[in-house]
């Protein structure tokens, strides 16, 4: 498998790179969203969103923080990435903080 999560310092992509960090999975590319490289036609072919973070997995693409986190926690048997959930309150609680992400 492939993946390559393009982010940005001081970003919210930040907690993806975090989350990729934690995993073992150290394959990421920083864009410089101050000079306006999110904008660049190499980078709207790859998201076409204009935003960082991207994760490209197999040479698909899948934006958002929350979507790359449950992601990334399904790639690695074992993951403490996220938490394991005893009902749907805590279920709700953890999606509750995963979408304030
Ligand atoms: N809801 C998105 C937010 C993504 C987002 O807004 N990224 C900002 C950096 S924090 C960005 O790429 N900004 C560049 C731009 O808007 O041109 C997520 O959680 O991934």
């Amino acid at each position: 498998m492939s993946l390559i999560l393009y982010y940005a310092p001081g970003a919210c992509s930040g907690v993806t790179i975090n989350a990729v960090e934690e995993q073992g999975l150290n394959v990421y590319k920083k864009i410089d969203i101050a000079s306006g490289e999110q904008k660049t036609e190499e980078y709207l072919n790859i998201n076409p969103y204009v935003k960082v973070p991207a994760l490209i997995t197999d040479g698909k693409l899948l934006t958002e923080n929350s979507a790359i986190l449950i992601y990334l926690n399904s790639l690695v048997a074992g993951s403490k990435l996220l938490p394991k959930v005893e009902d749907s309150y805590h279920e709700s609680l953890f999606y509750s903080d995963l979408m304030w992400l």
